[in-house]
């Protein structure tokens, strides 16, 4: 028995770092700004059938309602109430996407907003999406309740009460973000209403959650609420299942805290995985794709098994948070399908699909002046997501997973699961292959001229379907057909003025 409870001890205290997805499934995409209900569709009629493993939902509890300027996206990351209530749809309509997507084995992972409540701009009334009344002046937040112990006024030790140097750990932890008003979770109090929100989630069947301004926590303190959330819902998940937990802290070098400080606690958001993938796509400050050849923790990234990854978030796909210019996104089509498929063909990390919608970008002096833009919507209600004949979306809804060569490759990522990087190549500048084991193989040419080569694939002889420049349909391949000899090479033909300048085959595209 003794040896029993010891395994369940070990698995136990690795479960946090566990995404509870189902086998054979290694990737979440963010439906940043659905409603529940298109959520829970979206998992029956594609996100189960094409082998996502989960979806990561914006902030479900209620928020703020911000006129000024009108419904930005970033009013769901100021918190009035635990009530599960915002635009995207109510408790009900959460329980039964919870449900609908649990039930064909999609897992939904909840972005918390934990470090602090509304601005302290805020106002006062009941300017909220269910209707609470709050005083943010007054730290009045009666719906939870918060009241201004619940707060770290005193505790910071900043002039202004807000972060203004970042070098200053204690500041980072103690003082408000943006002028956010920062909760006190050093006290019990405030970590016991935190959990009971956590908790709530989690009976209702959640699988894990996204600690956003996690860098703004204690380690300590992020732990204590932990300590108290309960084993996932058993309808759904073994018994004695962790909530899996990645906390967004941005970490790029050279500021007081390092995401490391947080691996106690769970997963880690790697930030610099986006930016410098963007980087050797774009091919600025010298870098080449050649050089990806010690991608992953060669490029100074957290330990694999510690690391969220993902090629844009909602933060910076628009200039806010960290990554730069050099941060690919759906604007940048051909060059964004590169960077997904290499990061989902790569072993490092666990992925995370970005699915957007399109706002009138418009840079003045560098910066979109339309980066606070919200979800499409009739006014002020969030519009349903259409899908068109082509299995693309409609009311302005970019569904980057559903482009073909995503979702294409986040099925590769599901075949080649536990195989070994191997059979890289490279042609010295931008032409790259790599395999995994003998389940996958994938070429990139980012040159600008053609490649035409000869490679080691590691494959069974055969002939496979390009899964980027087309499907496998009926025994056929819609796309480029790539035969693989029985010495496992096979010959690659790339131009450089393809629509998608990479290919991509896996034994389950095999005819
Ligand atoms: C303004 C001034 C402040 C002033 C304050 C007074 O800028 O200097 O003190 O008024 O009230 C919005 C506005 C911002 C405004 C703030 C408070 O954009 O101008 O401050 O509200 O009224 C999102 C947006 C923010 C937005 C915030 C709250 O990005 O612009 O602020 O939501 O609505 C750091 C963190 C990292 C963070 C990243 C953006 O380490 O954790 O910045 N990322 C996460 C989320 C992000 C979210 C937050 C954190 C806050 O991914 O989306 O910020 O929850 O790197
Ligand atoms: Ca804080």
């Amino acid at each position: 028995m003794k040896f029993f409870l010891l395994l369940s001890a070990i698995g136990l205290c690795w479960a946090q770092y566990s995404p509870n997805t189902q086998v054979g499934r290694t990737s979440i995409v963010h439906l940043f700004e659905w409603r529940w209900a298109d959520i829970a569709q979206e998992c029956e009629r594609y996100l189960a059938p094409n082998g996502f493993g989960g979806v990561q939902i914006s902030p479900p509890n209620e928020n703020i309602v911000v006129h000024n300027p009108s419904r930005p996206w970033w009013e769901r990351y100021q918190p009035i109430s635990y009530n599960i209530c915002t635009r995207s749809g109510n408790e009900d309509e959460f329980r039964d996407m919870v449900n609908r997507c649990n039930n064909v084995g999609v897992r939904i992972y909840v972005d918390a907003v934990i470090n602090h409540m509304c601005s302290e701009a805020g106002s006062s009334g009941t300017n909220s999406t269910c209707g609470s009344y709050f005083d943010a002046q007054n730290r009045a937040f009666p719906a939870v309740p918060y009241s201004g112990w619940d707060f770290n006024d005193v505790k910071c030790r900043s002039g202004s009460g807000g972060i203004e140097n970042y070098n200053d750990a204690a500041q980072v932890r103690d003082c408000r973000l943006v002028g956010l008003l920062d909760l006190a979770l050093e006290k019990d109090y405030v970590r016991t209403k935190i959990a009971d929100y956590m908790n709530h989630l989690i009976d209702i069947g959640v699988a894990g959650f996204r600690l956003d301004a996690a860098k703004h926590m204690w380690p300590g303190d992020i732990k204590a609420v932990l300590d108290k959330l309960h084993h996932l819902n058993v309808t759904w998940f073994p018994e004695g299942s962790r909530p899996f937990i990645y906390q967004e802290v941005i970490d790029l070098g050279g500021e007081a805290i390092s995401s490391s400080e947080y691996f106690g606690n769970g997963r880690v958001t790697e930030f610099k995985y986006g930016a410098k993938l963007g980087t050797v796509i774009r091919k600025w400050s010298g870098e080449k794709m050649a050089y990806l050849k010690n991608w992953g923790e060669g490029w100074g990234f957290m330990p694999s098994d510690r690391a969220l990854v993902f090629v844009d978030n909602h933060d910076n796909q628009r200039g806010h948070g960290a990554g730069g210019a050099s941060i690919l996104t759906f604007w940048d089509a051909r060059m964004y399908k590169m960077a997904v498929g290499f990061m989902l063909a790569h072993p490092y990390g666990f992925t995370r699909v970005m699915s957007s919608y399109h706002w009138p970008r418009y840079f003045e002096n560098g910066k979109d002046v339309n980066d606070w833009v919200g979800p499409p919507n009739n006014n002020e209600t969030i519009k349903e997501v259409t899908i068109n004949p082509d299995t693309t979306c409609g009311n302005g809804w970019v569904c980057e997973h559903r482009w073909r060569q995503i979702r294409n490759m986040v099925a590769f990522r599901n075949v080649v699961d536990g195989q070994p990087f191997t059979n890289w190549w490279d042609n010295g500048n931008n032409q790259v292959a790599f395999g995994r084991g003998n389940r996958g193989f994938i070429v990139f040419n980012n040159d600008n001229w053609s490649l035409s080569s000869t490679l080691q694939t590691g494959l069974p002889s055969g002939t496979y379907c390009d899964v980027i420049s087309g499907d496998n349909v009926e025994g056929d391949c819609t796309g480029i057909k790539i035969s693989v000899s029985s010495d496992g090479r096979a010959h690659f033909p790339i131009s450089n003025f393809a629509e998608d300048p990479f290919i991509a085959i896996h034994t389950e595209a095999k005819l």
